[in-house]
Formats: structure tokens, C-alpha cells, sequence
């Protein structure tokens, strides 16, 4: 197992869905960081940041999305989560995803077939995200790949089921994750940012990138 520092307690469930997750720690130097941030400004210039709500009882998240890719996820009220090929709001194409996050898909994800759907989460302060599965993809074989920018992240994870014991650590600007095995059908969440812990965003705040396969290749 990748992820360090593991307790006594941490039981079987847990230590089984965290057997496909691989942590790698400052992947995103500096300089890359502040590279890829530039290229995420213009790209959220043409597919702005929106708010997602539920399914059915239309709440919204406190995490503002967008997406990059030939597909994105949204959320409506009315048709649930789903990927698709156009904003929701403008109805246009997303924008490319940038050569700087398909070469993390190539070098962390270790999947033959390029990445379908990049999702950006941007935290404010308060923002979280509840315990949740991704399982609105069709192909549970290829791994999610996620990076982080700006404030670091209180992250958790636990195992197949909602009730499973879950373990959680911290994830920091430049940090990168892999998902694949039986982390990928894990319930995880982010419980709280910290805010002012990093400087890349000088407005504070957190993006976290997911890079995804939708449908199985070929
Ligand atoms: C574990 N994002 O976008 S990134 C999400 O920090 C999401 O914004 C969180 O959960 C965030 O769905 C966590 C790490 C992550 C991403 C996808 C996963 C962990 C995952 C998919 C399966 C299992
Ligand atoms: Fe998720």
C-alpha cells in the first residue's frame, strides 16, 4: 500500500479498498503547479465554474465544477449526473485537456487508452465533499487519476460500502493520486480545506483535477 503511516485498527475492509491507490506527494513541481494553473484560467474563461445540484432534490453542492475533455459531468435536478459533451450552461464543447495533465494520466495512470473527461472541483474555504462513489463512468477497469492545487485538503477514504471503516490524510498543492483496483469503487469524500496553507491561489481556495475514463476503449 502506497499511503503511509498505517495504523493499528485500520481494518481489512479499508486496507483491501486502498490496495489500487498510489499517493505520489509534490508530482506537480512549483513551476508546473503555477503552468497548469495559467492554462486552467483561460480554459475556465471559456467553460466557467458552476454549481451542480442534486439529483431529485436539486440542493447544490458547495463545490463548483467545470470540465475539460470530449466529455464532462454535470448535475441537474431534473437528469441527475451524467457525462456530456457540452456545458450546461453555455452549451458549448469543453475545452482540450492540456498536454501537462495528459502526460500525469500516461505517467500515473498506466491505462492504454487517453483520459475522456477531466473534472475540475474548486473549493472555497468552507466547501466539502460528502462520502461518495464514482459510478456514473462505464469502465471501472481504468483508473481515476486527481491532482491538487491551492489549499491543502483534509481527504477520506474508506472501502466498498458506505458503512466500511475509512481512514483519512491530507492533500496537498502538486499532490497526485492514482485509483484503480478496488480503491477505484471506494466511498471517499473531502471532510474540510485549510485555509491560508498554501500561496498558489491568491484568493485561497482548492482545485482538485480528476482525470477519467467514461466508456471502456476501442
Ligand atoms: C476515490 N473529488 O471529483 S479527489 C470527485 O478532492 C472527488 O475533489 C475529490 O471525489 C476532490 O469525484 C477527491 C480523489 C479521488 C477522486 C476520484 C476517486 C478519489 C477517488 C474515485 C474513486 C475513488
Ligand atoms: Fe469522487
Amino acid at each position: 500500500m502506497a499511503v503511509s503511516g498505517r495504523k493499528a485498527g485500520d481494518d481489512a475492509a479499508v486496507s483491501g479498498a486502498l490496495a489500487g491507490l498510489r499517493l505520489r506527494p509534490g508530482y506537480l513541481s512549483s513551476e508546473a503547479q503555477r503552468d497548469l494553473l495559467a492554462r486552467l484560467r483561460a480554459a475556465l474563461a471559456e467553460a466557467p465554474l458552476f454549481t451542480p445540484v442534486m439529483p431529485r432534490t436539486g440542493k447544490p453542492f458547495s463545490v463548483r465544477m467545470s470540465n475539460l475533455g470530449p466529455l464532462g459531468w454535470v448535475s441537474d435536478a431534473e437528469g441527475g449526473y451524467r457525462y456530456q459533451a457540452t456545458h450546461p450552461v453555455t452549451g458549448r464543447p469543453w475545452p482540450a485537456i492540456p498536454d501537462i495533465l495528459l502526460q500525469a494520466w500516461r505517467e500515473i495512470g498506466g491505462y492504454p487508452a487517453p483520459p475522456e473527461a477531466c473534472l475540475v472541483n474548486w473549493y472555497a474555504s468552507g466547501a466539502r465533499m460528502g462520502l461518495h462513489q464514482d459510478r456514473d463512468e462505464q469502465d471501472f477497469d481504468a483508473p481515476v487519476v486527481s491532482l491538487s492545487l491551492g489549499d491543502t485538503a483534509l481527504f477520506r477514504i474508506g472501502g466498498l460500502r458506505r458503512s466500511d471503516p475509512t481512514r483519512s490524510f491530507r492533500l496537498a498543492s502538486g499532490d497526485a493520486m492514482a485509483l484503480a483496483g478496488d480503491s477505484r469503487l471506494a466511498f471517499h469524500g473531502v471532510d474540510r480545506i485549510y485555509p491560508g496553507s498554501s500561496a498558489l491561489l491568491p484568493q485561497g481556495g482548492r482545485i482538485n483535477l480528476t482525470l477519467r475514463r467514461v466508456s471502456p476503449p476501442g
